[in-house]
């Protein structure tokens, strides 16, 4: 059995749509952060930089703090959603990171300044929305000739989508990406997905374009 500390963002629903996709049993805890409670004692004994997702994995007694850490730690407990080796391992691992260090951050910055700061700070706004079309660009072109990022099905897909479903808040029109638009409605369609989404509470339906 797993324990999932987690929220209603695109990291959180990494790990429950990975551990859906996956069949592994699980508990969602909400630690919900707008209320501070990533400050509590008791989450920062498993997750010490203070951030939503982490793990307790109780069959192994590990505990495990970021998204991308958790979500090879999955795919290599039960062998699934990551190649075991050769380029194909590579290539997915590569694109997990790139959604780490790329589109994870930025589109992160985007909400703050798009959404939440609109108006105030127009060279951040501008900085950060150039930013994320760069990266929509990217993906785009990774996805022209071939249905996933890492050809098949993986945990770099899964880290990937929960952000690009935040088109919206990011005011980002899906039609001028229509290989990220095709990528995106296609996972939107999985069971494990839509039930991944709604961890730990129901918000209401995946935004579609
Ligand atoms: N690199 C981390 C980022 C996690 C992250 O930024 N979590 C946000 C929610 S999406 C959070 O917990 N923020 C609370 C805070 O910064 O105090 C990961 O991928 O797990």
């Amino acid at each position: 059995m797993i324990d999932l500390y987690t929220w209603t963002t695109p990291n959180g629903r990494k790990i429950s749509i990975a551990l859906e996709e996956l069949g592994l049993p699980y508990t969602a805890h909400a630690i919900d952060i707008g209320k501070d409670e990533q400050f509590r004692p008791d989450f920062l004994a498993i997750s010490p930089n203070n951030k939503i997702p982490a793990i307790v994995d109780r069959d192994r007694g590990i505990s495990l703090m970021e998204s991308g850490a958790i979500l090879i730690y999955l795919a290599e407990k039960t062998g699934k959603l990551l190649p075991r080796d050769g380029e194909a391992r590579y290539r997915a691992i590569e694109w997990l990171m790139w959604q780490m260090g790329g589109p994870g951050p930025m589109l992160g910055q985007v909400h703050h300044f798009v959404k939440y700061n609109k108006g105030k700070a127009p060279y951040a706004e501008e900085r950060y929305l150039k930013e994320a079309h760069r990266l929509y660009g990217v993906l785009d072109k990774r996805l022209a000739n071939r249905e996933f990022v890492a050809d098949t099905y993986s945990i770099a897909d899964i880290a990937l989508w929960p952000w690009i479903s935040r088109f919206e808040w990011q005011t980002i029109d899906l039609n001028q990406y229509p290989n990220v638009k095709r990528w995106y409605i296609a996972i939107a369609g999985r069971p494990a997905v839509q039930r991944g989404y709604q961890q730990p509470k129901n918000v209401g339906d995946i935004p579609m374009p």
